[in-house]
């Protein structure tokens, strides 16, 4: 009796003290593993802080460098050392062509097909002192419905930083818009409010191109743009002609290397317009207008409170209580009362 408790005791012991060794692992390899996630968090958020010099600049014609040293120098005679792009859209309109252009180097990957790392990326450049930030974004569009936990990705890697500047990019070379359209636009609305669309701009990719229909190039530019910011308007929730009575800007891009060129072998649209510094031109206007940029927050991130919805409403609602229920059921027992028959000791 006495050994074989002393045996049980043992092999508890034993058991017990495996369970404390294995607990004591587990504690060590989680955080280990939160040590490593937040080495590797720190990595990117240091890599993205640590801006690579801008050398595409001094790859573009000699007119597209002097424009663009130009529009840098505004900025900095503005007090603006540095912007930050946000670009969005569906999948495979051109966003990452776009910025690699922009940037004049392939500083983000481009695929026919669907992206293969669905999340967002920051590229930073810099030159003599401004730093450009573009982040690239998936396409939050999937089986015809807005993904959105593509959407969740998004904002949750743009916590804590601000927006200068929303690019909304589609192609020039639709033909019509839908409610998928719509669906995109009320989606980046929710997500940073109204207010981002005082920072947005839609850029048309595609953008070489004939129209059909004996249109002129002017003329299908224009009814695209029209079609298009009419449902930016309403996906956004804005007034008529786009918001605070500013009409947000539509540029046009063709990111293909077979753009025409002009004589200073600058990339040309069909109407001729030199269009890298016309949209690195844009952006700077949008920057630098009166609307404040956008910080993703938290409480941006979260919405508006749950618990705060409907709170307008709860005096009605108690008032309602009082005279149409409270009241109602005084009278019941008050009449109750006058009813009954009163007992032979009252
Ligand atoms: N002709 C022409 N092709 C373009 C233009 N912009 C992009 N493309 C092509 O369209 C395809 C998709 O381009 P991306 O830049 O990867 O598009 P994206 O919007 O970043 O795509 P996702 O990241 O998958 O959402 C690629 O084959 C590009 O070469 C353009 O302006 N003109
Ligand atoms: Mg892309």
């Amino acid at each position: 009796m006495h050994k074989l408790f002393f045996t049980e005791f043992k092999w508890n012991y034993l058991f017990m003290n495996f369970l404390t060794c294995f607990e004591i692992s587990i504690l060590f390899s989680r955080a280990k593993i939160r040590l490593r996630y937040g080495l590797i968090v720190l990595f990117y958020e240091l890599s993205g802080s640590m801006a690579r010099e801008w050398t595409g600049i001094q790859l573009f014609p000699l007119a597209t460098q002097t424009k663009l040293l130009e529009l840098l120098g505004d900025l900095k005679t503005k007090e603006r050392t540095s912007l930050t792009i946000l670009v969005m859209g569906k999948g495979g309109v051109g966003k990452s062509s776009t910025i690699n252009s922009i940037l004049g180097e392939r500083a983000v990957s481009v695929s026919a097909f669907q992206s293969d790392v669905p999340r967002p990326v920051m590229v930073s450049r810099s030159w003599s002192g401004f730093t450009l930030n573009i982040i690239d974004t998936p396409g939050i569009v999937e089986g015809g419905y807005v993904n959105d936990q593509a959407l969740d990705l998004i904002k949750r890697f743009l916590l804590n930083k601000t927006i200068d500047v929303l690019l909304y990019v589609d192609r020039l070379d639709a033909y019509r818009v839908d409610n998928l359209d719509k669906q995109i636009v009320k989606a980046i609305t929710e997500s940073f409010g109204k207010e981002i669309w005082s920072k947005g701009m839609v850029v048309l990719t595609h953008a070489q191109l004939t129209p059909p229909d004996c249109l002129s190039y002017d003329d299908f530019f224009g009814k695209r743009s029209e079609a298009l910011l009419k449902v930016v308007e309403s996906g956004g929730r804005l007034k008529k002609s786009g918001i605070q009575g500013n009409t947000i800007p539509v540029v046009l891009v063709e990111n293909s290397s077979r753009c025409n060129k002009n004589d200073s072998d600058e990339k040309v649209l069909p109407n001729g317009t030199a269009w890298i510094p016309n949209i690195v031109e844009v952006i700077t206007k949008v920057a630098t207008n009166e609307s404040q940029s956008i910080l993703v927050d938290q409480k941006l991130i979260d919405g508006p409170n749950a618990n705060d919805r409907g709170k307008p409403f709860i005096p009605l609602i108690l008032a309602f209580q009082y005279f149409f229920v409270v009241k109602q059921v005084q009278k019941w027992i008050k009449d109750d009362i006058a009813k009954a028959p009163k007992s032979s000791w009252e």
